[in-house]
């Protein structure tokens, strides 16, 4: 079983908002494995998108929290329970759905590959900062 990773940002509207906890909560109760967490204040990666300024003030303005993730197909079931980039397009159950109304502040952020997920964790985090644990849960999620 090869380690399947992701990288999700709990925004910093979402923290302002306190769905830290209920953000946490749908990872935890889908069965994957938290492996990383910090809060912190600091962001430089959408450079690329013509509305750059407004998102990195947005991303700016105040912290967030950084995760990673582990589990079967994190990385693909993550984006769907992320749901929709536009909160108006993100179905009712998804984490934007059910906690955000528009795209400039759609609460997380979730890596969209496997490749990504390794460039996003690698930008975030330091190696010994990923906690290698067994869960005494797995043989009950993993079958
Ligand atoms: P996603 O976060 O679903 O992977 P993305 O990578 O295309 O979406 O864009 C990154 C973030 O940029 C997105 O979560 C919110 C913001 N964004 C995207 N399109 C936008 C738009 N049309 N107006 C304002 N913000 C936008
Ligand atoms: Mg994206």
């Amino acid at each position: 079983l090869g380690r399947c990773l992701t990288l999700v940002l709990v925004k910093p509207d979402a923290v302002q908002r306190r769905l830290v906890g209920d953000v946490i909560q749908r990872f935890e109760r889908r069965g994957f494995k938290l492996v990383a967490m910090k809060l912190l204040q600091h962001y430089q990666q959408l450079c690329q998108k013509p509305f750059y300024p407004a998102l990195l003030a947005y991303m700016m303005s105040g912290p967030l929290v950084a995760m990673v993730w582990e589990g079967y197909n994190v990385v693909r079931s993550t984006r769907a329970m992320v749901g929709d980039t536009n909160s108006a397009d993100a179905k009712p159950g998804t984490i934007r759905g059910d906690l955000s109304m528009h795209v400039s502040r759609n609460v997380v952020h979730a890596s969209d590959s496997v490749e990504t997920a390794h460039k996003e964790i690698g930008f975030w985090f330091q190696r010994d900062e990923l906690v290698a644990w067994e869960s005494s849960d797995r043989d009950f999620t993993y079958g």
